[in-house]
């Protein structure tokens, strides 16, 4: 398995079906099936939105500090069984605090598993932008107090009708703690998403970052900076932002010199964890094994734990 580093991945869309029910049982939640086939059957996406509901709903199993270690620690098992030796996984405060589980819980949990996993792990603070750049600030605020548990913040959910700029404040403030800085752009949103995330949010990295491609100066100034870009090619297909493997841009991403890497997102949702994103990259779109290597050495280098 070719060694290399995971950088956008949300641990909570690791929650596998058996696990849903595993943690249903314990913590006493009713779902309307307990049958995990009848929940998978559920995982056919029509965009984000249509996927967002179904990930958010299934959150409500999660409860204790040990049910986020253990939803944890099966994703790092997994994870390294796909080669990865470092990970740097998002994470949603916001879809727990909403439901009463406090930060506390969700920290002790995440942060306990990553200490005790087989891999390099490091955890990235993520906004849900459809909650607005108030609410963002807040849970900022609320997440200092366990500043050294994570080590940037990202921007996730909803993209369309909530652009990177609304959240310039609090991308200043986690700068000025010396955090490092993410955000999904040009998924279901534009290049003018991207440029707003580079020029107003001061990211490091772009998350999916696939619509760039539409805008020629765009792409120069991504080459030019060697700003990376996570791109998750099964992803892009369950959530019909294209309309099959055969047709994802990625190749051409390549060819322009972009320093892209692949990941795998949400995996219990998307039909795969991160190798199997580069195996269908080779079957599909006929990627070499040489590609393949360059994509995962991208990945070290894209990571925050890279030095020159
Ligand atoms: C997400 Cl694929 C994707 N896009 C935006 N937000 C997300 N949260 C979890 N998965
Ligand atoms: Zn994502």
């Amino acid at each position: 398995m070719r060694p290399k580093a995971e950088l956008h991945l949300h641990i909570e869309g690791t929650l596998e079906p058996e696990l849903v029910v595993e943690l249903a049982r314990r913590n006493r939640i009713e779902l309307p099936t307990y049958d995990v086939e009848a929940i998978r059957a559920r995982y056919s996406f029509a965009n984000l939105q249509s996927f967002l509901d179904v990930y958010y709903e299934n959150l409500a199993v999660l409860r204790a500090e040990q049910d986020f270690y253990d939803l944890a620690a099966a994703y790092l098992r997994r994870a390294a069984a796909q080669g990865v030796r470092h990970a740097e996984i998002f994470f949603d405060p916001q879809a727990h605090l909403s439901r009463g589980v406090p930060l506390d819980v969700v920290f002790g949990g995440l942060s306990a598993a990553l200490k005790d996993g087989p891999l390099s792990a490091a955890l990235i603070l993520c906004f849900l932008r459809d909650r607005g750049p108030e609410e963002a600030e807040q849970v900022l605020r609320a997440a200092l107090p366990y500043r050294e548990h994570f080590i940037g913040v990202g921007l996730d959910s909803a993209e369309v009708g909530h652009p990177p700029s609304l959240f310039r404040r609090v991308f200043e403030i986690a700068g000025g703690e010396g955090l490092h800085r993410v955000a999904h752009a040009g998924e279901e949103g534009g290049p003018d998403y991207v440029w707003e995330a580079l020029d107003v949010l001061r990211v490091e990295r772009v998350d999916h970052g696939i619509r760039a491609m539409e805008d020629p100066q765009l792409v120069a100034r991504l080459r030019e900076e060697r700003i990376p870009l996570t791109v998750c090619p099964l992803s892009n297909v369950r959530l019909r932002v294209v309309p099959s493997l055969r047709d994802h841009i990625l190749p051409a991403m390549l060819d322009e010199g972009l320093l892209v890497t692949v990941n795998s997102d949400d995996p219990a949702y998307f039909g795969g964890y991160v190798e199997d994103n580069y195996a269908a990259l080779r079957r599909e779109l006929g990627l070499s094994e040489e590609q393949l290597d360059a994509i995962a050495r991208n990945s070290f280098e894209a990571s925050f734990a890279y030095e020159g």
